[in-house]
């Protein structure tokens, strides 16, 4: 093999070498521009997919409350509890801050008993509470679409004897 020979077989690995590797970045290229639309997809399709994570739990002596709240109402529209219980409730706004009227802001107030709760757009928040007197509590949200006087915008809270 003359040194011309050799000359031109380490030029045709070396052409050959770039090759592969302006491949391998091309692959690579659409791995990420295909996790960043699946993520992106994902990310705004989450919401609609999301768990519906609410319900009444008894926890021990007391009562975990998640409730999520949107424009139609609260899903929630009667909670049982009995008296003496220690209540965490956490509200979930579903609204985003797009909406007009609120901003995506939902609350959860209980004038009797000091409960006053909002909840950010797509944000939860949560507070404790003492179920102290039986009776039958209006809860409601006072943020949004007609407020305290929209009857899908309240619920009730039954505390039991
Ligand atoms: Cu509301």
């Amino acid at each position: 093999m003359s040194h011309s020979d050799k000359e031109r077989l380490k030029r045709q690995h070396q052409a050959e070498h770039n090759k592969q590797r302006a491949q391998i970045f091309r692959v690579s290229a659409f791995v990420a521009l295909l996790s960043l639309v699946i993520f992106a997809v994902g990310y705004f399709l989450a919401p609609v997919f999301a768990p519906k994570a609410s319900g009444v739990t008894q926890v021990g002596s007391g009562k975990i409350i998640n409730i999520q709240a949107a424009m139609d109402g609260f899903d929630i529209p009667e909670i049982r509890v009995k008296a003496g219980e220690q209540i965490t409730l956490n509200l979930t706004s579903l609204d985003n801050s797009m909406h007009s009227d609120g901003g995506g802001k939902h609350q959860f107030a209980i004038d009797e008993l000091g409960v006053n709760l909002v909840a950010q757009p797509l944000s939860s928040n949560s507070t404790t509470f003492t179920a102290t007197k039986p009776g039958v509590y209006t809860f409601y949200c006072d943020i949004c679409c007609g407020g305290k006087a929209n009857p899908t915008m309240n619920g009730k809270l039954v505390i039991e004897a």
